[in-house]
């Protein structure tokens, strides 16, 4: 195969594309530059695309601590101690909610309509995104003339581009405006900068929230434009260039200036230029990752993106779409978070609610991680930074909250947060709202972002964050009789317990899933200090506090222990998996170093899905990661089958339902969790390749150690591995089957040493590859 055809193959492979526009938002495409966002239409008469600005949320910061926390505490903690579990959770619900109940939410910034001039048959109709140039188009023939359009949300330049063509001179007419809200009504004005711009201008709502001006300007070949009223008219035109942004007060005094400043440079910059720099853009993130499974392209490729996902719910493998899925998760991470931008919230960037699901926040008890368990195994290690931009605010209003309700220092976050970084608990739901441990998770994204790139640097910078979030906890943590220290109060996201005399309880002392989380928040604490030779008697006492926690149990059904008594479920299919937490995506449990434990996630596994588990679309995400972590390919690759087949809308996008875009990311992140792991000793090639992934390749994974890793299999067995590591050290591989090292130039053998156990290790320099092939 030519290069040229070899590239052609696979920008077809990493293409959505449909045959009619979207009738409704769940067949549009996102397209997005971490900040500004569209889901694009496609309509052929009507053209609309839905926009999103990060930055625009309703109502301003405001402090919901409830003034009666802290007097409340104790009285909470002793009615739990006590069995007294209505009466703790009644008071918790008094005293401990924030006032006002909620946190903020985020708001559509409107759309843009425009409507063609054309009438005539229309044929030949195609709508696509193709994710190596993060570019949607829309294609069709109407009245003889073949009309083309380009929509892409450009990162380098901060502004949103839609060109429209066509084959006839002359052809391009329409009339374009602006709206938002229902009934159009969410917005304070309208109006015309000059003679081909238009700038609305509008707010968030509530008091406090942020003013937002999004500007329009056209740039026409040929043809006429006017401006009347509130609408944009282009008349007869050869071709035409609609430029859109938007800003917010939430990062201009002037968003208004901002805005058109952005659009003029873009005008200037003309579209070839815009649309080169776009793609050099995408085209460097994306490309550093690709992944074929299958050895030929299948022929389900032919058909447009929403035909294979049917056929795939009818129960047909479609490997090459579970590679488009893969590339679609890099792809949104890409499209919804860059430097800079806000982090990608329930919905991404892309939400079209006024009063959204979950608000379309910050959902810290599982979804705003899995968004981001991508990241580092998908090589875009530079968009999980708007995570932790977020978390650094966290830190300060969490430092008030762990003060102000609980009297400990650090910092505390709940299981909610939102765009003013709000960390009081979010409103009445006992189930979830009084749990302390988002923080201390989210803290676990700093210390992943080292693993994998090694960069002292940052570990500097986010040691005081980790050591910070784990302080609240020194202070939190209350003893048992026995002398475990546990918090009190909590929950096991989002479960119910039965107690023996069948009432139900949802409060609770010392979760499972707390103790898992902050065994490996201490311990990142402790090598951290390790790694920068740093405060001793810091790291003693995380070391006998750690020693402390409860230890993961095993109950009568021979699973983990979700509480710290053995109670039934209530709903024994629960869409959290929370005890496997030190599964997944912690790192205490596997196979080979603690199989007991590694056997009992088996257990709570398979009982969770017994009973109905998986029903959300990042539920199902998880189960993927976690059976990746249990080494079983095929229940990992049957819940992917079912993540595509049951959760995924014809756009792609994750269904909760609604739309969540977690499954998306949780998914993607553990099709990478298949084929290479590292989260023990060593790097772990292709754990859990489920059979009928026979053949494949993969190029540029990510893997703890700064390492870059390729493989190549075909019959369900490893052919080869190329490994590079960023920085000189021990390379340490764990794989069965006899292997040789290569260094890559010179094929030259390389010392090395093998283990009993099944693995290889050597002294890698930086920067080289390494190849490894199967002894034939
Ligand atoms: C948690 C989950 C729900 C949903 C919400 C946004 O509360 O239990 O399923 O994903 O977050």
């Amino acid at each position: 195969m030519s290069e040229s055809m070899k590239k052609q193959s696979q920008t077809d492979d990493l293409k959505l594309w449909y045959k009619k526009p979207a009738d409704h938002w769940n067949e549009a495409l996102p397209i997005g530059n971490g900040r500004l966002g569209a889901m694009v239409f496609g309509g052929v008469r009507e053209e609309k695309l839905a926009l999103n600005e990060d930055s625009l949320w309703y109502g301003g910061p405001s402090n919901r601590i409830n003034p009666d926390a802290r007097a409340n505490l104790e009285t909470i903690r002793n009615l739990l101690k006590a069995g007294q579990v209505q009466e703790a959770q009644q008071l918790a619900v008094l005293a401990l909610s924030g006032v006002p109940e909620s946190q903020r939410h985020y708001v559509p910034l409107g759309e843009l309509t425009l409507v063609m001039q054309h009438g005539g048959m229309v044929d030949s109709y195609v709508r696509e995104l193709e994710l190596s140039t993060g570019v949607a188009a829309v294609r069709y023939a109407a009245d003889g003339v073949n009309y083309s359009r380009e929509i892409f949300a450009s990162f380098p330049d901060q502004v949103l581009t839609l060109r429209l063509t066509a084959d006839t001179p002359g052809a391009v007419s329409f009339t374009a405006r602006m709206r938002r809200g229902p009934n159009n009504r969410y917005y304070d004005e309208l109006v015309q900068v000059d003679q081909r711009t238009l700038v609305m201008r509008g707010n968030g709502g509530g008091t406090g929230g942020v003013d937002f001006r999004t500007v329009l300007r056209v740039v026409a070949e040929g043809g006429s434009v006017r401006l009347v009223g509130e609408h944009l008219l282009v008349e007869q035109a050869d071709s035409v260039t609609l430029l859109l942004t938007a800003a917010t007060t939430f990062r201009y005094t002037d968003p208004e200036a901002e805005a058109l400043q952005r659009v003029i440079e873009a005008e200037g910059l003309g579209y070839s230029s815009l649309h080169a720099r776009h793609t050099t853009d995408i085209g460097a993130l994306m490309d550093r990752v690709s992944l074929q499974l299958g050895e030929s392209k299948p022929a389900a490729e032919s058909l447009p993106t929403d035909a294979r996902l049917e056929q795939v719910l009818q129960g047909k493998l479609d490997l090459g779409l579970i590679g488009l899925y893969f590339q679609f998760g890099r792809y949104l991470l890409v499209a919804g978070s860059r430097p800079g931008s806000l982090p990608a919230t329930l919905q991404g960037l892309w939400n079209d609610h006024f009063l959204p699901p979950w608000d379309s926040k910050y959902t810290i008890n599982i979804n705003t991680q899995m968004n981001y368990w991508l990241a580092e195994p998908g090589n875009l290690a530079e968009c999980h930074e708007p995570l932790f931009d977020l978390i650094e605010r966290l830190r300060e209003s969490g430092r008030v909250t762990a003060r102000e309700m609980y009297g400990c220092r650090g910092f505390v976050a709940h299981h909610n947060t939102d765009i003013w970084a709000d960390t009081a608990p979010q409103d009445h739901y006992v189930p979830a709202t009084y749990w302390v441990m988002g923080a201390a998770w989210l803290c676990l994204h700093l210390w992943e972002h080292y693993k994998y790139g090694q960069e002292q640097a940052f570990l500097e910078r986010a040691y005081p964050v980790l050591k910070e979030a784990a302080e609240f906890f020194e202070d939190f943590l209350t003893e048992l009789p026995d002398g475990r220290a546990v918090t009190n109060p909590s929950v096991s996201p989002e479960n119910t317990y039965l107690l023996p005399d069948g009432t139900q309880g949802i409060l609770c002392i010392g979760a499972s899933m707390d103790s898992q989380i902050l065994y490996e928040l201490f311990s990142a604490c402790i090598q951290a200090a390790d790694v920068l030779g740093t405060d001793q008697d810091f790291r003693e006492r995380l070391v006998e506090l750690r020693g402390k926690l409860p230890q993961p149990e095993i109950g009568k059904h021979g699973g983990l222990l979700e509480w710290l008594e053995d109670y039934e479920e209530a709903e024994p299919g629960h869409r959290h998996i929370s005890h496997l937490f030190a599964l997944h995506p912690g790192t205490r449990f596997s196979i080979k170093d603690t199989p007991e434990w590694a056997e009992a996630s088996r257990i709570t596994l398979e009982r969770r899905l017994a009973n109905g588990g998986g029903h959300t679309g990042w539920s199902r995400a998880w189960i993927i990661n976690l059976w990746a972590r249990l080494e079983d390919g095929e229940k990992a690759g049957e819940n992917v089958q079912a993540l595509l087949g049951h959760s995924t809308l014809p756009n792609l996008l994750d269904n909760h339902p609604p739309f969540q875009i977690d499954g998306n990311f949780g998914g993607a992140a553990g099709i990478a969790e298949m084929l290479l792991q590292s989260h023990t000793s060593g790097l772990r090639l292709l754990p859990a390749l489920p059979d009928r992934w026979a053949e494949g390749e993969v190029k540029g994974l990510r893997a703890r150690g700064g390492a870059t890793v390729d493989l190549l299999w075909r019959r369900h067995t490893l052919v080869e591995a190329r490994i590079r590591l960023d920085r000189a050290g021990r390379c340490t591989v764990l794989v069965t089957g006899e292997m040789e090292l290569t260094g890559e130039e010179q094929e030259r053998v390389l010392t090395y040493e093998y283990f009993a156990s099944g693995g290889l290790s050597w002294q890698a320099e930086a920067g080289s590859w390494y190849v490894l092939r199967a002894k034939s």
